[in-house]
């Protein structure tokens, strides 16, 4: 009989299964004291707090990496997101990909928008004692925009409001979030989880994973460890007449078992707020698949997005009334961006002739006093803060 996937597992059978084939990473007792000495100063505060998670996971090939699966994200949305719930007074544990955007960094970070290009050096004071070393400066027409930046950055971070805990692979990924999770308990409805990170759906098993880097040329057959038969050789499953020999490679991979499920079960504290996220491609899934998501799950809200309009439009999928809601950034105000379609705006809406120009009225008001584009998340969090509080209420409330 072959072993069952961990998809055609119980929910507490996949976890056991998974959590036991990987040794935690060497990284968690750290960030583990990390998260209970900031929950612990923010439920004695009563302050809400939220683990937001960014960005992609890697899915290593093999043990020893030096290959791996990865995805597009670059963590946009989560660190974004994060900045607008600092703004509504939470505290946010955020728990990323490293080397992704962090808040508030993430102005003057990467190519797009490198620090080296807001700076300046000024000529030296006439009376220096270096005269070839005037001061570096930050240039005059971004001047106001960080300052703002800097003030709300170093705001959260002598207020301890902000705790950073990076990962990397996909079970990494796994492990904090369980850990964190369950360290959250204490928080009860003050916390709500926004899981905005790109989990990758499929990895190799320990198990099954190469301990060493995969030879791509035949090794002598004296040299060929374990690593990968001759019958894993890869030959494409598009491919119409594959050739038996060519040096391609076989990955095959599992899927990772939902931890969703696990998370709105078990591990969250009792009362409190879960929001996943949906992404697709095909306008004509996004909203049927994020429902069943929601169905599947029993969590609170599934915000549903695709690829190529995610910064302009999301739609928020409900178990109460309106079911369906879209946020959008009016046209005039959408920041342009290099990989999305705005022609594909409006495309995924179910409901069609749903008021989503309220949205856009609401939303020139909000940021009345930006000239450049709106993002989304300015949209987003406020919307999703109302949500949260009408739970906290209805938990706290007393029934009458
Ligand atoms: C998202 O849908 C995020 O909004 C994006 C953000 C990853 C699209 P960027 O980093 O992109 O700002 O460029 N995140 C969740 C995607 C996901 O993996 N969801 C799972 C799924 O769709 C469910 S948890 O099955």
């Amino acid at each position: 009989m072959s072993t069952p996937l961990l998809g055609e597992m119980s929910p507490a059978e996949a976890e056991s299964v998974y959590f036991n084939e990987y040794p935690p990473p060497k990284t968690l007792p750290r960030h583990e004291a990390l998260a209970r000495a900031f929950i612990d100063l923010h439920v004695e505060a009563h302050r809400r707090v939220v683990l937001v998670t960014s960005g992609g996971t890697t899915v290593p090939l093999e043990a020893q990496t030096v290959r791996f699966i990865d995805n597009f994200s670059a963590g946009t949305r989560g660190a974004t997101s994060a900045e607008y719930f600092l703004e509504q007074g939470y505290a946010v544990i955020f728990l990323h990909r490293q080397y992704s955007l962090l808040p508030y960094s993430r102005h003057y970070s990467h190519s797009t928008n490198c620090f080296l290009d807001f700076m300046d050096e000024a000529p030296a004071a006439a009376d220096s004692s270096n005269p070839g070393h005037g001061p570096i400066m930050v240039r005059d027409e971004y001047q106001d925009q960080m300052r703002s930046v800097l003030r709300k950055y170093r705001y959260a971070k002598q207020n301890n409001r902000l705790l950073l805990l990076p990962f990397t692979t996909v079970s990494e990924y796994m492990f904090e979030l369980r850990s964190i999770a369950k360290l959250m308990q204490p928080l009860g409805p003050d916390a709500l989880f926004y899981l905005a990170a790109a989990v990758s759906d499929f990895f190799i098993p320990r198990s099954r994973m190469a301990e060493h880097k995969i030879q791509s040329s035949e090794l002598p057959e004296h040299m060929r460890g374990s690593a990968i038969s001759s019958d894993e050789i890869y030959t494409g499953e598009n491919e119409e007449n594959p050739s038996s020999n060519s040096r391609k490679l076989v990955i095959n991979l599992d899927p990772v078992p939902k931890f969703l499920h696990q998370l709105v079960d078990g591990w969250a504290p009792e009362g409190s707020m879960v929001v996943s996220f949906k992404l697709e491609t095909d306008p004509s899934l996004l909203v049927y698949k994020a429902r069943t998501a929601l169905q599947r799950y029993s969590h609170h809200l599934v915000i549903g997005n695709l690829l190529s309009t995610r910064k302009w439009e999301v739609v928020f999928i409900t178990p109460d009334e309106p079911h369906e809601r879209w946020l959008r950034v009016p046209k005039s105000r959408r920041s342009k961006s290099i990989s999305g379609a705005e022609d594909q705006v409006g495309l995924a809406e179910a409901k069609k002739g749903n008021p989503s120009t309220l949205e856009e009225v609401e939303a020139q008001q909000v940021n009345e006093t930006s000239r450049d584009g709106i993002e989304i998340e300015s949209l987003i969090i406020p919307e999703l803060v109302k949500l949260h509080t009408k739970m906290i209420e209805k938990k706290t409330q007393p029934a009458q």
